[in-house]
């Protein structure tokens, strides 16, 4: 039986790629691993939730029951305050970032933008949902709090980022630039254990990942486009499967494993897209690219090219199997002048 790896066995072993280690990116990530596993516990207990108590419900020790993803924010919030890697955090769950005002957490070198639990709606249903992140050096000085410039950089100057996907098994997918490494929860030792080594997204697929409910408010770009996909072409493997959770994590990992595209363009009711640049985007950009894969904005321009003008920025997102993207960029640009 081969040697088991664990994440913080492999963080170290790779700490030398790392440009700034010191053993920052060590306790940065292990802490937000720390983090995953209790936030793993609740989610696989919210089956029970009628017995658990309700969000809202006081249980057996006079604690108010609180939604999961309220849970899992302040779970991460915790975790990497005590990091002492982290001066701040942009989360999904708070409209202003959070600036660590202790003055370990101010020598901290990095910020973290993080979706505590994305795709939370789809927890009562037991659909998978998951956490991502996206780590960047901060821009303002060391010793004080963070700043909100330290939020908007591209993308591209990203140092890290991952997800964690609860789901029939638990994973933590992440990337600091040097390839893309999978990790799955042992539970019976509590260790992420390396499952998944260097993962290549396949450069074509069969899937295609797409809420077809919005399709009469699709720019005519993807709807020709979704056409393509739905016609017979035994050359090109067509029609392509539709796949969609509705829970971009579990979304973007099948393809990212098994090849696809996954599309949120911009709507009538989203005209910026839904997903949001800084912790939905951004990071899974970072892991297609690293994957070889690809991701933007419908037009060509590369997601993590994006300056953000606000935490909470919203963006289209076309992402998935280089091929398949570049088709799809095809038809964005074949039908450009009109949405109709
Ligand atoms: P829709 C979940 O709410 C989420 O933010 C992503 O995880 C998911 O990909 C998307 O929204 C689903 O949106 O409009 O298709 O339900």
């Amino acid at each position: 039986m081969s040697k088991v790896i664990t994440l913080n066995e492999y963080i170290i072993e790779r700490q030398s790629d790392f440009p700034y280690a010191k053993g920052e990116l060590t306790r940065l990530l292990s802490h937000i691993s720390l983090a995953a596993k209790v936030v793993n516990r609740e989610v696989n207990k919210a089956g029970l939730v009628d017995i658990l108590g309700k969000a809202g419900d006081v249980n057996i020790q006079g604690e108010t029951q609180q939604k999961l993803d309220v849970f899992a924010n302040e779970k991460f919030i915790l975790a990497l305050k005590g990091s002492s890697e982290c001066c701040g955090i942009a989360s999904e769950e708070n409209s202003e970032i959070i600036e660590f005002d202790t003055e370990l957490a101010k020598e901290g070198k990095y910020i973290v933008a993080i979706d505590p639990l994305d795709g939370s709606s789809n927890i009562d249903v037991n659909v998978s949902v998951g956490t991502i992140f996206s780590i960047f050096r901060r821009l303002s000085p060391v010793g004080h709090k963070a700043k909100v410039e330290d939020f908007l950089q591209e993308g591209s100057r990203q140092v890290a980022a991952g997800y964690v996907i609860y789901g029939s098994s638990t994973m933590m997918v992440y990337t600091t630039g040097r390839g893309v490494n999978g990790f799955t929860l042992d539970s019976s030792i509590g260790e992420f254990c390396l499952s998944h080594p260097d993962i290549k997204t396949p450069n074509n697929g069969i899937i295609y990942s797409i809420n077809e409910g919005n399709y009469i408010k699709f720019p005519r770009g993807v709807k020709k486009y979704l056409k393509y996909c739905q016609q017979k072409d035994d050359q090109t493997n067509r029609p392509y499967s539709s796949r969609y959770i509705g829970s971009l994590v579990a979304d973007f990992h099948r393809n990212l494993l098994k090849g696809g595209i996954f599309i949120y363009p911009i709507t009538d009711s989203n005209p910026d897209g839904k997903l949001r640049l800084l912790y939905e985007a951004n990071p899974v950009a970072f892991i297609i690219e690293q994957a070889g894969g690809m991701a933007t904005i419908g037009n060509g321009d590369r997601i993590m090219d994006i300056k953000p003008n606000d935490i909470h920025q919203r963006v289209p997102l076309y992402v998935g199997s280089r091929s398949m993207v570049k088709k799809a960029l095809d038809f964005m640009e074949k039908f450009k002048e009109d949405k109709k």
